[in-house]
């Protein structure tokens, strides 16, 4: 265990040392994203999409009071079937988790954070927090944007795309600002982005793959109605993600969370396609 206080397993220190590609995890997409076992089988097929694609996965999660960087499969496991009874650990959770010795599922904020401690630069999820609809009211915004946004102006880029994708459909609305054409050329713009002197995170958004996505009915509908009913079980805050998604999984008899599953094994080529760029880029960069 370094300076800072986490534990990084002995495969991703070796990979860093060696300056391949990483590619970090999150952990509350496992807890609180999926139910058990569907969570840890999902889970253990994103590393494994991650490694096929040559860079090497680290799931992300306080174990006991320690921030851990690659988890075992055991461990995996342990926060897979304790699920919802694992504390969702945002940033501003990680330090009272640490103190208290207890496990931790880390959400995008705390998992770039712990990352970024490690020294792994590329991080893979389905789905960023955002501000919930009803947000200008709330004032619910996750803190995944805060954290990304730590040092302003974060390029946001779409894959292939003209416009910001949503989560069950590539169609926001919302036009992306800037575009790439593959994994490869984003690596090139982030490390573009350091050598400028730029610290702020990047976001790629990978669209859904279309014949995935769920234009409009199905899951709109679904969305809809679980929002109406978390508002009227005053469900609020850190709750709002999990609930909706379970409950969305339930009125779509499961196809949300197969459209979810598989939207995260995408995500996890690119974001390793990208890893092992970066990688190959550093590399001739210091020969
Ligand atoms: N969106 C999803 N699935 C998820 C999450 C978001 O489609 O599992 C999780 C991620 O871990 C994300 C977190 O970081 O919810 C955001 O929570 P909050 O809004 O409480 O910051
Ligand atoms: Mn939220």
């Amino acid at each position: 265990m370094g300076r800072t206080g986490v534990r990084v397993h002995p495969e991703v220190q070796e990979a860093l040392a060696a300056g391949r590609g990483v590619v970090a995890l999150e952990s509350t997409i496992i807890s609180h994203g999926m139910p058990w076992p569907a969570n840890v089988e999902t889970a253990l097929r994103v590393e494994e999409a991650v490694r096929a694609a040559g860079a090497v996965p680290a799931t992300i999660a306080v174990l006991g009071g320690v921030p851990a960087v690659g988890l075992g499969r055991d461990e995996l496991e342990r926060i897979g079937r304790r699920g919802t009874a694992v504390r969702k650990t945002s940033c501003r959770d990680l330090a009272a988790v640490v103190a208290a010795g207890a496990d931790g599922s880390t959400t995008v904020a705390a998992t770039m954070h712990l990352a970024a401690a490690a020294g792994v630069e590329v991080f893979v999820t389905g789905g960023l927090g955002g501000v919930h609809r009803g947000g200008e009211s709330s004032m619910d915004v996750s803190a995944d944007l805060t954290e990304l946004g730590r040092t302003r102006g974060v390029p946001v880029v779409a894959l292939a795309a003209d416009e910001f994708p949503a989560f069950f459909t590539p169609h926001s609305g919302c036009a992306a600002p800037l575009r790439v054409e593959t994994p490869e050329q984003m690596a090139a713009v982030s490390l573009a982005q350091e050598r400028l002197g730029l610290r702020s995170g990047l976001v790629l958004g990978v669209p859904i793959p279309a014949h995935l996505a769920a234009e409009g009915s199905e899951v709109e509908a679904a969305t809809q109605q679980a929002l109406a009913e978390a508002e009227e079980q005053g469900v609020h805050g850190a709750a709002v993600t999990p609930f909706l998604l379970e409950r969305i999984r339930q009125l779509t008899e499961g196809r949300s969370l197969a459209a979810n599953v598989q939207l995260i094994l995408n995500n996890a080529r690119v974001g390793a396609q990208l890893a092992v760029e970066l990688a190959r880029l550093r590399a001739e960069e210091s020969r």
